[in-house]
Formats: structure tokens, C-alpha cells, sequence
């Protein structure tokens, strides 16, 4: 039987995605604005008493600098306003400019604000702010979470606030410019217990060397990516774009893996290992699973990547 998207999507279904993201999420979604901008300052002085974040780039700030300022020169009563219409997701010009954004330019953006919270330039939090009840049992599912989860929670937090992109119709994504790729010279290999597939082990290398012209030519035309928690991006065009938009400078660190055949000659095989995001380097180590499948041709047909629920998901292989 020829494979499609969907049957694709299920191999190796017995790995053990980190379902307590979407489902601290999902009950993030329920909260009143006030909470929720409450939870994610009170989740994140959380997560700065253990590990730092990194400033974001230049160039980034500069694509969000022009709202940035705008926010600055206001009062702390429509700073707080603003806030809350990104947490609605409400139609103003600043959540559709928001909305376009990459999740990185999201990111630098409340990077900046949080700084400026602190200050006192931005709004904070009300001294002795009181969350709901129910705030505050999501603000503890999130502190019992191990790292990567937690980041990816406030990662996903972020990226949904804001006009829903999907309203817009056409429209230009914003995000930081181009990192030219590690030079040859200075690139690194790896090595996984258990694959010598070259394909996976150059998707591995061309991704963490930023080179994605190379990495993409590995993906069949109809090619898939599913990043974790996401619905696949299909086709080379797509899954180009993300790499640049989305996938600078992240560092792939694979362990071990399985390799076998799959019907029609084709091949299937799940890597486990961490991965660390430029903002958190090496503090966070996200416990990670590939799943690739690749024609007889050797070229990738499907990759889904997945945060696991646990360390031990690294250590299973099983199908
Ligand atoms: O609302 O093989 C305040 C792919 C309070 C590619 C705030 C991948 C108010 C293929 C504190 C100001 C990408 C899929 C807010 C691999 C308020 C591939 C601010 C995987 C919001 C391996 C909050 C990559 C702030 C992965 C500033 C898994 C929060 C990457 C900042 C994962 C949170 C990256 C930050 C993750 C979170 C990054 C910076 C999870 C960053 C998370």
C-alpha cells in the first residue's frame, strides 16, 4: 500500500508526545486576559530563577522596534490595554501588525516588554496581583512541567496571542533576516548509535549548520514536516520557508535510533536526542523524536518531530 500524509504520520505510534503542552494550553485559552498575562509574567520570573534567556538579536528588535516604541510612549493604563488586546486576540493595528510576525519577532517583542516591566517603563503587574483559582492551578501545572516543556508552553502562549492570521487573507510574514550558512570549514558532524542513513545524518548536519538551500534538495517535491503539536507543512516550497523563518541557529544533538523497512521499499526511522533553542542554549535540553520516512530513493517523504513526554522516551525505539 502506497503511503500518504496520514499513514505517514503513524509510524512509530508509540512515541510518547509531551501532551501536557496543548493541555496546559488549552486551559491557558479559558483565562480571562488579566490572568493570563498575570500567569506567563509569574511562569516566567519562574523560569529566570534557574536558567537565563538570551537577548534577542538586533535585527530583530529593530523589525519590532516601531510598535515597541509606540507602546513605550504610552500611559500605563493603555500599555495594560494593549497587553489585553493581544491576549483577546482582539482587531487593533498593533495585534494585526503582531499577528504577521514570526514566533521569533513574538518573542523579542515580549522579551523587550518584560524588560521594561521590570523597569517601570511598561506597566507591571499589579503589586500583590491575585490570580483566579484557576490561574493558579495552571501557573502550578506549568512550575511541575520539566524545562523544555515549560518554554514550549510560554512559546506557544505567545505565538497565540494577537489578530488571527488566518482572518487576514493575503499577507507577508515578517521575520528576522537571513543568517548565511556555518561555513564548511567549521561545521560539525554527527553521530547516532544506530543509523548510518546518510540522508538523516545530513538533515541533522545541514540543519544545524543553518543550511537550509542543501537541507531542503533531502525532501521529495511533495515532501512533509510536522513540527511538534503542529498540523505537517507540505511541499518543499512550504517546508523551505519555515527552515528560514523558523529554524535558525538551533542546535541538534541526536542519540540513538532505529532503522527499518517500511512497504514499497520504502524506509522508516526514529532518532531520539535533544535539541536546544538559541534562546535558552545550552540550559535547556528538549527531549526530542524524528521520525522520518524516506522513499526507496532515500529522500524524506515525511519527518515528524516531537517533544516527548519524558527522558525515558528517549531510550524508546519501539514501534
Ligand atoms: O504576556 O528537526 C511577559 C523544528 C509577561 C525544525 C511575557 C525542530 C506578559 C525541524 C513576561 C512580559 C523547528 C521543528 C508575556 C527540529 C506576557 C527539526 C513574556 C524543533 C508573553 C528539531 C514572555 C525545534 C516571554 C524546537 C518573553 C523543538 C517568554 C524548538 C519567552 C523549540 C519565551 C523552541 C521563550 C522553543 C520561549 C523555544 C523565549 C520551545 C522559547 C521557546
Amino acid at each position: 500500500m502506497a503511503f500518504t500524509l496520514d499513514s505517514a504520520r503513524n509510524i512509530f505510534p508509540q512515541t510518547l508526545a509531551a501532551d501536557a503542552v496543548p493541555a496546559t494550553i488549552a486551559r491557558f485559552n479559558q483565562l480571562g486576559a488579566e490572568d493570563q498575562l498575570a500567569l506567563i509574567w509569574f511562569a516566567y520570573l519562574e523560569l529566570g530563577k534557574s536558567m537565563t534567556i538570551a537577548a534577542p538579536g538586533a535585527a530583530s528588535m529593530a523589525l519590532a522596534e516601531p510598535v515597541l516604541n509606540q507602546i513605550r510612549n504610552m500611559s500605563f493604563d493603555q500599555q495594560n490595554q494593549v497587553m489585553a488586546d493581544l491576549a483577546n486576540r482582539a482587531d487593533t493595528p498593533i495585534c494585526r501588525t503582531y499577528a504577521i510576525w514570526s514566533a521569533n519577532l513574538k518573542l523579542a517583542f515580549w522579551y523587550q516588554l518584560g524588560q521594561w516591566m521590570e523597569q517601570g517603563i511598561v506597566a507591571p503587574v499589579p503589586e500583590g496581583y491575585r490570580l483566579s483559582a484557576n490561574a493558579s492551578a495552571v501557573l502550578e501545572a506549568i512550575k511541575a512541567l520539566e524545562s523544555g516543556q515549560q518554554i514550549t508552553v510560554l512559546r506557544n502562549a505567545v505565538v497565540g496571542m494577537g489578530y488571527d492570521p488566518s482572518k487576514l487573507g493575503e499577507f507577508q510574514r515578517v521575520s528576522e533576516p537571513f543568517v548565511p550558512p556555518t561555513d564548511k570549514s567549521l561545521r560539525s558532524s554527527v553521530t547516532i548509535e544506530g543509523v548510518s542513513n546518510q540522508t538523516v545524518i545530513d538533515y541533522m548536519n545541514n540543519l544545524n549548520a543553518n543550511d537550509f538551500d542543501t537541507l531542503i534538495e533531502l525532501f521529495t517535491p511533495d515532501g512533509a514536516l510536522q513540527p511538534p503539536f503542529q498540523r505537517p507543512i507540505v511541499g518543499k516550497s512550504a517546508v523551505a520557508r519555515f527552515f528560514r523563518e523558523e529554524c535558525q541557529n538551533l542546535r541538534l544533538m541526536p542519540e540513538r535510533g532505529i532503522e527499518e523497512s517500511a512497504d514499497q521499499g520504502y524506509t522508516q526511522i526514529k532518532v531520539t536526542g535533544k535539541v536546544q533553542t538559541p534562546w535558552f542554549g545550552a540550559n535547556v535540553g528538549m527531549n526530542i523524536a524524528w521520525r522520518f520516512l524516506l522513499t526507496p530513493e532515500n529522500k524524506i517523504f515525511f519527518v515528524a518531530i516531537d517533544l516527548l513526554a519524558s527522558p525515558q522516551e528517549l531510550l524508546n525505539l519501539g514501534r
